[in-house]
């Protein structure tokens, strides 16, 4: 698929996660703004995806650690033909059959759901790779093809679990498992390094024994030719050469910019989660649908 069809999915997942939030007055934007470009990668150009199967055991499997930014990857999983529009209305709303975990509604963190293509709950942080590890364990042992990518965070790095699961997945040589940083420097409340350093990234990643492609770049030291977490060249060229990989997993450092999309919100902490005013709302589907009209030209 050309970038440019994949810019314009790009900008439709910003269109329909914006609508989820406002529609719902919940759920996070800026950390599916970060990574809407990956999400489209992903699921359009890496995942062997059969959609009419989402539960077939012959797909790749795309987990998604950091699991509040189920805006975009609804978004997302809708572009692709695994969410329908009936179901994208039930974004966040609970009913009756709520309180006994039995809703069919979409929930705000991931839940499993093998027929949407989901084989994880995420929402803690660092279970996500937990689960993608343990996946990428058995794939192997199962003599399956399966590739494990996994959809990690800057916050969720802070979570002592995700260095069990990196250490273990060097150990095991799991070349089936490919993760994607979605480096936006920003967490809940705040800038990450406002709680604690996770500087060097590449370095301690690559001394736990996985391949690395991308490198991270200090907040306070980025141009806009810094963010390869939204650039599709980039992004298709990596995940491709982390595949060739042999006996080790493989990560991508994708630098972004939280809320990217929409300059309002764009490196702004308080948009980790936060809905928009009928006015804001108004105004940012304008500018969104202004700009998939100027791609079309
Ligand atoms: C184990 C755990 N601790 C705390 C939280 C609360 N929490 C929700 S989102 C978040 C951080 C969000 O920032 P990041 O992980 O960098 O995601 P992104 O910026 O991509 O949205 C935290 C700490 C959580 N979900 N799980
Ligand atoms: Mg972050």
């Amino acid at each position: 698929m050309k970038s440019q069809e994949k810019k314009r999915l790009a900008n439709r997942l910003r269109q329909i996660a914006l609508r989820l939030v406002y529609e719902s007055q919940s759920g996070h934007l800026g950390g599916s703004y970060s990574a809407a470009e990956i999400y489209i990668e992903i699921l359009f150009e890496q995942l062997r995806l059969d959609t009419k199967k989402p539960a077939s055991l012959e797909n790749d499997i795309f987990v998604v650690d950091k699991g509040h930014a189920t805006p975009g990857f609804f978004a997302a999983q809708h572009l692709a033909g695994l969410v329908t529009e009936e179901s994208l209305s039930t974004y966040r709303r609970v009913d009756a059959a709520s309180p006994h975990g039995k809703s069919k509604n979409l929930q705000g963190h991931p839940k499993y759901l093998p027929q949407q293509g989901i084989w994880f709950s995420t929402g803690s942080l660092g279970v996500g790779i937990s689960q993608a590890v343990g996946m990428a364990i058995a794939e192997k042992m199962a003599g399956r093809k399966t590739h494990i990518y996994v959809l990690l965070s800057d916050g969720g790095l802070q979570e002592g679990i995700v260095w069990e699961a990196a250490r273990n997945a060097a150990y095991h040589k799991l070349d089936n498992l490919t993760a994607v940083l979605d480096l936006n420097w920003i967490q809940n409340d705040d800038f990450v390094f406002k709680t604690t350093e996770l500087l060097p990234v590449r370095a301690k990643w690559v001394s736990f024994g996985w391949e690395v492609f991308g490198e991270e770049v200090a907040f306070s030291e980025r141009k806009p030719t810094s963010l390869n977490g939204h650039d599709f060249d980039w992004l298709s060229k990596s995940f491709e050469q982390a595949r060739a990989v042999k006996a080790k997993p493989s990560l991508l450092i994708a630098n972004t910019a939280k809320g990217r999309g929409i300059s309002e919100i764009e490196n702004s902490p308080e948009w980790h989660a936060k809905a928009p005013s009928p006015e804001q709302y108004q105004k940012w589907i304008a500018a969104l649908q202004r700009e998939e009209q100027a791609m079309a030209l």
